[in-house]
C-alpha cells in the first residue's frame, strides 16, 4: 500500500529562507495599515512556516491608486511593446536563476511536489511570460472600410487597472497566466493571492523590480478573500477582474463587479472532467493516464479527470489494473524525489475531501481502495477510487478537489457522451481511442473548453484555457487571454469632403 511519507521522515524538511512576507505596493515591501499578519502553515508539517502581512480594504486602495497613477501617467502603456517585451524577458530569466527557491516556496506553502514545480510548473510560468513578451509588439487593429466616403481603424488600447484574484492549487500557474498577457497589454494591476500560499507571489514581485517593471505597475496584496479580494471586485477604480476559484465566489465576484462599476469580469470556476476510455485503448496505459489525471498534484487541479467513463467490454480489466496502480502510488514527502503525491494545500481541503469520502460510502458506491488520511502528521490522503457511480451521487456531481475518482461503465457512444455531460460543469474531458470517427464525433460533442485525445493536462501558451457552463467564462493563455485585457476603439473620420 501507499507508503505515506505523512511527515515521519524529517530528512526532507527542506524550508527555503522566506524574505518576502509583506505587502508589494508600488514597487516597496510595505506593512499592511492594520499591521495585522497572517500564519502561513506548511501542510507536511501543519506547522507555521512564517507570517504574512494581511493586506485589507485600505491596503488595496493604496495599491489601486498606484497603480492607477501609473496606468495615467506612468512610462508602461505607453512604452513601445518591444520594450515591455525585454523587461518581461528579462524578468523571465531572474525566475529561472531562482527557480530552485521558488520551487520549494511553492512546495512549503501548498504541498506541491519539488521536482514538478521545477520541471514543470514554474518552467510553462514562465514559458507563458515569454509568449505573451512576444506578442506585445503585435498588438494592433484593423482598417475598415465602411461605405466609402467615411472609414475607420480600431485601436486596440489597454483596458487600464486589472484586478487579478488567484487560487492556491498551482501558485505559479495561475500568477503568470493572469500577469503576463495584461503587462504584456500594456495594464497596470493589483493581484492577491490566494491566503494558503502567498510566498511565492511575493517573490515574483521582487524580481518584478529587479526586471525592470516600474513601479506601481504590478501590486501583490496578501489576504483574505472576503477583505482584500471583495475589495478588489467591488472597487470603482479597477477595470477588469479576472478570478479563479470557486463557484460560490465566482458568483460573488460578478455580483460585486455589477453592484460597483461594472467591470469586466473573467472567471475559472473549476470542474468535473470526463475522462471517456473505450474498448479498443491500450488498457495498462489507459489506467496510468486515468490515475495521473485524478492523482497529479493530489487531485487540486480545476482539469481533474475526477469522473472516468470505461466502456464494458474493457471494464473488469480496467478496474483491476487501476487499483493495482493506485495502491503502488507513493504518498509523502513532496520534497522526496520518489513522492508521488504529496499533502493536500490546508486543513480545510483535507476535511472537504475525506467528508466526499463518507458521502460516498454513504450513498453506496463501492470504495475499492483508499478512503483514509495517510499518516498522523500532514495533509495526506490516500489515493481514493470509487466504483458502482451513479452519475446523480454528490461524488459524481461536485468538485472534490481531491485524490478520489469515480468510475463508472458504459455501452455505447452516444450513452458515454450523455453522460459526460451530466454535470454544471465544463471545464475539460479526455478521450482514449484509436478510433478517429469516435474521436472526432465525441470531441465536438462534449461542452468542456478543452478536450485532449489520447493525452490529458497537455496545455500550451498558445492554446486558450477556460470553461463552459458553469465552469466560467473568459480564456486563460493563448491570444484569447490578451484580449480579456484590451479595449477595441474605433475611429472614425470622412476620406474627403470633410465638412471642416
Ligand atoms: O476557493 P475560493 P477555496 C474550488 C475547489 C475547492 C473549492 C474551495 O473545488 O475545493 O473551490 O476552495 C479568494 N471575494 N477551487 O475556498 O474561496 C480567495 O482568497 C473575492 C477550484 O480556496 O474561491 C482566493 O484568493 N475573492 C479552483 C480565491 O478567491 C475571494 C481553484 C479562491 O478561493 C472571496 C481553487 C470574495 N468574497 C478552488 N472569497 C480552480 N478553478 O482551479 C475568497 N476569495
Amino acid at each position: 500500500s501507499n507508503s505515506g511519507g505523512g511527515g515521519h521522515d524529517n530528512s526532507f524538511l527542506k524550508i527555503p529562507t522566506i524574505n518576502f512576507t509583506k505587502l508589494f505596493i508600488n514597487g516597496h515591501f510595505v506593512h499592511s495599515i492594520s499591521g495585522r499578519t497572517f500564519e502561513t502553515i506548511d501542510p507536511r508539517t501543519e506547522e507555521v512556516i512564517a507570517r504574512v502581512s494581511e493586506g485589507d480594504k485600505e491596503d488595496i486602495d493604496i495599491a489601486v491608486k498606484a497603480a492607477r497613477e501609473a496606468f495615467d501617467s506612468g512610462p508602461w502603456p505607453r512604452l513601445p511593446g518591444s520594450e515591455r517585451a525585454k523587461i518581461l524577458m528579462k524578468w523571465a530569466e531572474l525566475i529561472e536563476e531562482n527557480i530552485e527557491e521558488l520551487a520549494a516556496l511553492d512546495t512549503i506553502d501548498g504541498g506541491k511536489l519539488h521536482f514538478f514545480n521545477k520541471a514543470v510548473e514554474i518552467p510553462s510560468a514562465t514559458n507563458a511570460l515569454r509568449y505573451y513578451a512576444g506578442a506585445a509588439d503585435k498588438i494592433h487593429g484593423d482598417v475598415l472600410k465602411m461605405n466609402g466616403e467615411f472609414h475607420a481603424y480600431t485601436l486596440l488600447e489597454p483596458v487600464g487597472v486589472v484586478g487579478h484574484i488567484i487560487p492556491w492549487n498551482a501558485p505559479s500557474l495561475t500568477f503568470f497566466i493572469k500577469v503576463s498577457p495584461s503587462l504584456a497589454a500594456g495594464c497596470t494591476m493589483v493581484l492577491k493571492p490566494a491566503e494558503q500560499t502567498p510566498l511565492s507571489a511575493l517573490f515574483y514581485a521582487h524580481l518584478a523590480k529587479l526586471a525592470g517593471i516600474p513601479d506601481g505597475v504590478l501590486n501583490v496584496v496578501p489576504g483574505f478573500g472576503p477583505t482584500a479580494g471583495a475589495a478588489i471586485s467591488s472597487h470603482m477604480d479597477i477595470d477588469a477582474v479576472s478570478f479563479t476559484g470557486s463557484i460560490e465566489v465566482g458568483r460573488e465576484v460578478m455580483q460585486a463587479a455589477a453592484r460597483s462599476n461594472l467591470k469586466p469580469v473573467s472567471l475559472e470556476l473549476g470542474g468535473k472532467s470526463p475522462l471517456i476510455i473505450f474498448d479498443d485503448a491500450d488498457i495498462d496505459k489507459a489506467a496510468e493516464l486515468a490515475l495521473f489525471g485524478i492523482l497529479f498534484n493530489k487531485g487540486e487541479v480545476c482539469v481533474a479527470s475526477s469522473r472516468v467513463f470505461v466502456q464494458e467490454g474493457i471494464y473488469d480489466e480496467f478496474e483491476k489494473k487501476l487499483v493495482e496502480k493506485a495502491k503502488s502510488w507513493v504518498v509523502g514527502d513532496p520534497f522526496d524525489p520518489k513522492s508521488q503525491q504529496g499533502p493536500q494545500a490546508d486543513k480545510n481541503q483535507l476535511e472537504q475531501i475525506l467528508s466526499y469520502i463518507e458521502h460516498g460510502k454513504k450513498e453506496g458506491a463501492t470504495l475499492l481502495t483508499g478512503g483514509n488520511k495517510v499518516g498522523n502528521k500532514g495533509y495526506y490522503i490516500q489515493p481514493t477510487i470509487f466504483s458502482n457511480v451513479k452519475e446523480n451521487m454528490i461524488i459524481a456531481q461536485d468538485e472534490i478537489f481531491g485524490p478520489v475518482l469515480s468510475l463508472m461503465k458504459f455501452k455505447t457512444m452516444e450513452e458515454a457522451i450523455k453522460s459526460a455531460n451530466n454535470t454544471k460543469y465544463g471545464l475539460a474531458a479526455g478521450i482514449v481511442t484509436k478510433n478517429i470517427d469516435r474521436a472526432n464525433t465525441v470531441s465536438r460533442s462534449i461542452r468542456a473548453g478543452v478536450v485532449w485525445i489520447n493525452c490529458y493536462f497537455t496545455i500550451g501558451s498558445d492554446v486558450p484555457f477556460g470553461g463552459y457552463k458553469m465552469s466560467g467564462f473568459g480564456r486563460d493563455l493563448g491570444m484569447e487571454a490578451l484580449h480579456k485585457y484590451l479595449q477595441v476603439k474605433s475611429v472614425v473620420t470622412p476620406i474627403h469632403n470633410s465638412p471642416w
